[in-house]
C-alpha cells in the first residue's frame, strides 16, 4: 500500500513497454480506428478535414493508413479557443490545462476521467523507466496551475506509490530546505532551474552529494548532453529527459530509462511518425525532421496527427532495457525557433553546445540578437566561474577567443563573446529564456 492513500499504487512496469511489434501495432490500429471514429462523430473541425479528403473512419485498414488522415496545427487549437476541439460534453470533462504560448489566446486542453487516468499511468511508467518507486521522495518543482507539468508529475508520483512534495517552482531556498530536512530522493524539473537550484545550494552550504538525491527527472525545455554532463558531474544524480507537450497530453509522451538512449515513447498511447517540415512526406525511423504526434485513447481532446514543431528522429534501435517502443532523439530544436542571422540558420542549442565544450564557464548564457546599419549582429554573454573571473585580462580575453572559435566551428557565425560574472544573468523557475532577438522589438 502507499503511505498516504487508501488505494495501493499502480503497476509500475507496463506490459505495454514490452509488446511485441506485431502485437503493439495491432493494439495501435484498434485505438486509432476507435479514436478516428470519435473524433470524426464529436468535431467538426475533424469530420469537414476528412470529407474533405473523402475520408470516412472506416477507411483505415492498417497503422499505415494514418498518412491518409489530415494533419492538425497550433492555430487550430487557438482557433478553436476555448472548448471547439471537445469531443466529449462538457460535463465529462474532470480537467482543463492550457499553454499560453508567445502570442493571442492560450490553447485549451480537456480530459475525461480516464484521460486523467491514462496520463496518470504515462507518468507512473516514466517514473519506472528511470528506477523511480514507492517509497521515493519526490520534489516536484514543476510549476502547478494551468501548465502541465505540476500536475502530470504529481499524480504519477502518488500513482507510483511515492511521497509528494508539491512544491512547484521557484522558491529556491526553502526547496533546498525541505530537500535535505525531507531526504528527498528525485527531483523533478526543468534542467535550467537545476542549475540554479546547484548553485543556489552551493551558496547556502549545502552540498547536494551529502544528501539521498539520486533522480532528475528534467524536461520541458531543450538542454544538451553537454548541459546532463555538468548537471551529473556537480551532483551525485543522474538526469533523466523526459518529454511531453499540453497538445498531446503533458509530460509523459516519452520519458528516458535507466540507460539514458534517448527517451521511449509511450506508442500505445501516442503514435509518433516523423515528416519533411518543408514537403510534410513521412520520413523513415532514424532520419530527422518534424515529429507528429496521434493521441491513441484521449477521449476529451483527442490529436490527429499534430505537428509539434519539434525536430528529432525516432529509433527503433534495441535498447539494453528491452523495451520494444522507439525513442526520440534529444530534441534540441523546434522548426520556429531558428534565428537566421546573415543568413545562416542558428538553434539555441547549438551555442550551448559550442559554451559546454571550453572550461571556465558555466552553463548559464543568454543569445542576443540585433541589427545595426542593416546588418545582423549576435552576442552570446556568458557567466565565467569564480576561478576564471578572477583570472588575469590576458586569461580572460583567451577565454573569449575559445569560446567565440567555439562557437563558430559549429555554427559558422563569429559572435561577440562578452564573459560575465557569476550569477549575472536572470535566472528561470521554469523554462528558461535564452534568446533576446531585439530585431523583433
Ligand atoms: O513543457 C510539458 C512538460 C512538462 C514536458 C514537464 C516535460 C516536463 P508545453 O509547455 O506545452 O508542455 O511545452 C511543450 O516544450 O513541444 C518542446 O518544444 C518542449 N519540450 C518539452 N519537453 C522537452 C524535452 C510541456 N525533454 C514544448 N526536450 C515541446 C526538449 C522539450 N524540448
Amino acid at each position: 500500500m502507499s503511505k498516504n492513500h487508501d488505494i495501493p499504487p499502480m503497476h509500475p512496469a507496463s506490459a505495454m513497454d514490452f509488446l511485441p511489434l506485431a502485437q503493439l501495432r495491432d493494439v495501435q490500429f484498434i485505438r486509432l480506428r476507435d479514436m478516428v471514429q470519435r473524433a470524426y462523430d464529436h468535431v467538426a473541425l475533424f469530420r469537414q478535414r476528412m470529407d474533405e479528403r473523402k475520408l470516412k473512419p472506416a477507411d483505415l485498414r492498417s497503422m499505415d493508413d494514418i498518412v491518409k488522415l489530415p494533419f492538425t496545427v497550433k492555430s487550430d487549437l487557438r482557433d478553436a479557443y476555448p472548448f471547439g476541439l471537445l469531443a466529449s460534453p462538457l460535463q465529462d470533462v474532470v480537467r482543463f490545462h492550457a499553454s499560453s504560448g508567445t502570442t493571442g489566446k492560450p490553447i485549451v486542453v480537456g480530459y475525461t476521467r480516464e484521460d486523467i487516468q491514462d496520463w496518470t499511468q504515462a507518468m507512473v511508467r516514466s517514473f519506472a523507466a528511470c528506477g523511480v518507486h514507492a517509497g521515493d521522495v519526490i520534489q516536484n518543482a514543476y510549476g502547478y496551475g494551468l501548465f502541465t507539468g505540476g500536475l502530470g508529475a504529481h499524480y504519477g508520483a502518488e500513482g507510483i506509490g511515492a511521497s509528494v512534495v508539491p512544491i512547484s517552482g521557484g522558491n529556491t531556498e526553502r526547496q533546498i530546505m525541505l530537500m535535505k530536512d525531507f531526504g528527498v530522493t528525485v527531483i523533478c524539473c526543468t534542467p535550467s532551474y537545476f542549475l540554479h537550484l546547484m548553485e543556489r545550494a552551493v551558496e547556502s552550504g549545502v552540498n547536494l552529494k551529502d544528501l539521498p538525491l539520486r533522480t532528475g527527472v528534467f524536461g520541458a525545455e531543450p538542454w544538451t548532453e553537454g548541459m546532463r554532463e555538468r548537471i551529473e558531474a556537480g551532483t551525485a544524480i543522474r538526469a533523466y529527459d523526459i518529454y511531453g507537450l499540453t497538445e498531446i497530453v503533458g509530460p509523459g509522451v516519452a520519458m528516458e530509462c535507466v540507460h539514458q538512449t534517448g527517451p521511449h515513447i509511450f506508442e500505445d498511447l501516442f503514435y509518433p511518425e516523423i515528416v519533411d517540415p518543408e514537403t510534410l512526406e513521412p520520413l523513415p525511423d532514424g532520419t530527422e525532421g518534424e515529429l507528429v504526434l496521434t493521441t491513441l485513447c484521449k477521449r476529451a481532446m483527442p490529436m490527429i496527427r499534430y505537428r509539434t514543431r519539434d525536430i528529432t528522429a525516432v529509433t527503433s534501435a534495441k535498447c539494453p532495457c528491452g523495451r520494444t517502443l522507439r525513442r526520440i532523439c534529444r530534441i534540441g530544436r523546434r522548426s520556429d525557433d531558428m534565428l537566421i542571422i546573415r543568413g545562416v540558420n542558428l538553434f539555441p542549442s547549438q551555442i550551448e553546445a559550442a559554451l559546454l565544450r571550453v572550461e571556465g564557464t558555466l552553463p548559464h548564457y543568454q543569445i542576443i540578437v540585433d541589427r545595426q546599419k542593416g546588418l545582423d549582429t549576435l552576442e552570446v554573454q556568458v557567466e565565467v566561474t569564480n576561478e576564471a573571473f578572477s583570472d588575469t585580462v590576458g586569461a580572460l580575453e583567451q577565454l573569449q577567443k575559445r569560446l567565440a572559435h567555439s562557437i563558430e566551428s559549429i555554427t559558422g557565425l563569429r559572435p561577440a563573446v562578452k564573459l560575465v560574472a557569476p550569477r549575472t544573468l536572470q535566472r528561470s523557475e521554469g523554462k528558461a529564456k535564452r534568446v533576446m532577438d531585439k530585431r523583433l522589438m
